[in-house]
């Protein structure tokens, strides 16, 4: 069979005031440009389980209706899921069977809600696709019926044993950086975090060496690549964490990992972390006020309990080198129209390398979204093109919609315009090597800091 592997990347966004604001604003558009392009590793994994005698092809579509036109010759495609684009992965998809082609769905949305995309699917996929993958391209080299396959029904995915990508099949296309996984999952459950609940049950760590091979298979595509670790959360072992760091070292890299806050209370490992080329960590900080934090991490309320560090630990990596992504949902049900002024002076107080502010948001499969749904507070349920991180989907608790979306709209011109960017850069800077209070330390109301 000839087997097509069609991924929508690229971000999403529909609220027009956002996307304005986005287009013109530096720090804002930055980012955007650097994900904007990232190949779906999981497709990549799948390529590399097919088994052989079938030809393997990836493919790309940015948008609903650019579907590359080569991919009606393929016998099956297999398309992957995010909860943003997947209607646009539905239209793709019966457009394809209309054309005869069989259409194989997984990933993170049709995971959760297999039955919706069994409308548009011969073969929908729950949970990770490895060792499920044969059987479904067996099942289709015999046209078989349609049906739903389980991860749960095949061995469990041994992190230790997962294959290289097939990164080989991303051809001349321009990405801008390449993913490689370390590990799977994260010990933490944050009642919105879509990417933990509903597939990795456990957090798993990777041989090293298989992060090294998997680097290599990208260097044979492109010499000098920036890679993005495409984890979770990377360094939860530190002891883990630091043997990694000693055998990317020599690789003469340069990274991006998403982590949390403790990475900050082991300084040997930023000092390696440095070493091996790590350009920026991504903190899930969340709120800079450990009140609205309480509740939000349902094992042990760890992103309360160390938000009183959040300062400290902060200054603390960007001071070994490495700078700092700070996340803040904003619209957390503890947050009142304050958390705005609060957000913008905490960055600057850090001082923040990078921000990066979302909404609340609602995904399906969550405790949250769960929680949002019986409380009636779910505007427009089954709108999962809303499922953006940038769009209102939900009634806040503290505030109204308007007053969410005008504060969204305020903070985002005030943190990424050029003057509040270079700041916080230029005293990023300064602050190096000095974890000693900065200028912004003035005037900050003391709940900030604990
Ligand atoms: C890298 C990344 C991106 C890349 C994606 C590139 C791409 N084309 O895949 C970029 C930067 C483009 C991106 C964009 C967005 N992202 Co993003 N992203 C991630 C991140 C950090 C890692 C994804 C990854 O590579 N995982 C590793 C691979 C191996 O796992 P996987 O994709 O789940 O695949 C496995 C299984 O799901 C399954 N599988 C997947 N597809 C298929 C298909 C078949 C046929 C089968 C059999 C199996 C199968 O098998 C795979 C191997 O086990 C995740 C966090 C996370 N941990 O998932 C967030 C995450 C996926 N992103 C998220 C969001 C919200 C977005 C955006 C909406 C943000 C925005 N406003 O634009 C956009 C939407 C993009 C879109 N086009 O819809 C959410 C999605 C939640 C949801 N339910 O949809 C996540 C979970 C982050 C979070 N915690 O909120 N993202
Ligand atoms: S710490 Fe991050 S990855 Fe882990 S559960 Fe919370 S939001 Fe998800």
């Amino acid at each position: 069979m000839r087997i097509g592997f069609l991924a929508l990347s690229g971000i999403r966004a529909h609220d027009p005031e956002l996307l304005k604001l986005g287009l013109t604003l530096p720090g804002f558009v930055e980012r955007s440009k650097a994900i904007a392009s990232l190949p779906s590793l999981g497709l990549l994994y799948l390529a590399a389980c097919t088994p052989a005698g079938h030809t393997v092809e990836y493919y790309e579509a940015e948008s609903d209706g650019d579907e590359p036109p080569e991919i009606y010759a393929c016998d099956l495609v297999a398309i992957s899921t995010f909860s943003a684009q997947v209607f646009e992965a539905y239209s793709i998809a019966d457009r394809l069977r209309t054309a005869g082609v069989l259409i194989a769905m997984g990933g993170l949305h049709v995971s959760v809600l297999p039955e919706e995309a069994a409308a548009h699917a011969d073969y929908v996929i729950v949970g990770e696709g490895e060792h499920v993958w044969p059987a479904v391209v067996d099942a289709a080299s015999r046209r078989e019926a349609p049906r739903m396959f389980s991860a749960a029904e095949f061995p469990p995915v041994d992190a230790a044993h997962l294959p290289a990508p097939r990164y080989d099949l991303l051809g001349t296309r321009p990405y801008n950086r390449f993913t490689v996984q370390t590990s799977r999952g994260c010990p933490w459950r944050c009642d919105f975090c879509a990417s933990n609940v509903m597939l990795a049950e456990r957090y798993r760590k990777r041989p090293v060496g298989d992060v090294v091979r998997d680097i290599e298979a990208i260097r044979q595509v492109r010499e000098r690549p920036f890679i993005e670790f495409a984890d979770d959360n990377t360094f939860v072992d530190k002891r883990w964490g630091k043997a990694l760091c000693r055998r990317l070292a020599p690789l003469h890299l340069h990274w991006f990992t998403e982590t949390d806050i403790t990475v900050a209370d082991d300084p040997e490992l930023l000092d390696l972390m440095r070493e091996a080329g790590c350009r920026q960590v991504l903190v899930g900080l969340e709120s800079p006020t450990a009140s609205a934090l309480q509740g939000v991490e349902l094992h042990a309320d760890f992103k309360a309990r160390t938000a009183q560090t959040y300062v400290a630990a902060l200054r603390r990596i960007q001071s070994h080198g490495i700078t700092v992504n700070g996340c803040f949902i904003l619209g957390l049900d503890g947050h009142t129209p304050a958390i705005f002024e609060d957000v913008l002076q905490f960055a600057r107080m850090v001082p923040l390398y990078d921000v990066q502010i979302t909404i609340l948001t609602a995904f399906p499969g969550t405790p949250l979204y769960r929680r949002l749904l019986k409380e009636g507070r779910i505007l427009e349920p089954g709108r999962w093109d809303l499922c953006t991180l940038f769009d209102v989907n939900y009634v806040p608790n503290g505030m109204s919609t308007a007053e969410l979306k005008a504060g969204i709209y305020w903070l985002t011109e005030r943190l990424y315009n050029d003057e509040c960017t270079d700041e916080r850069r230029k005293a990023f800077f300064a602050n190096r090597r000095s974890t000693g209070a900065s200028k912004f330390d003035r005037d900050i109301p003391q709940r900030l800091v604990g």
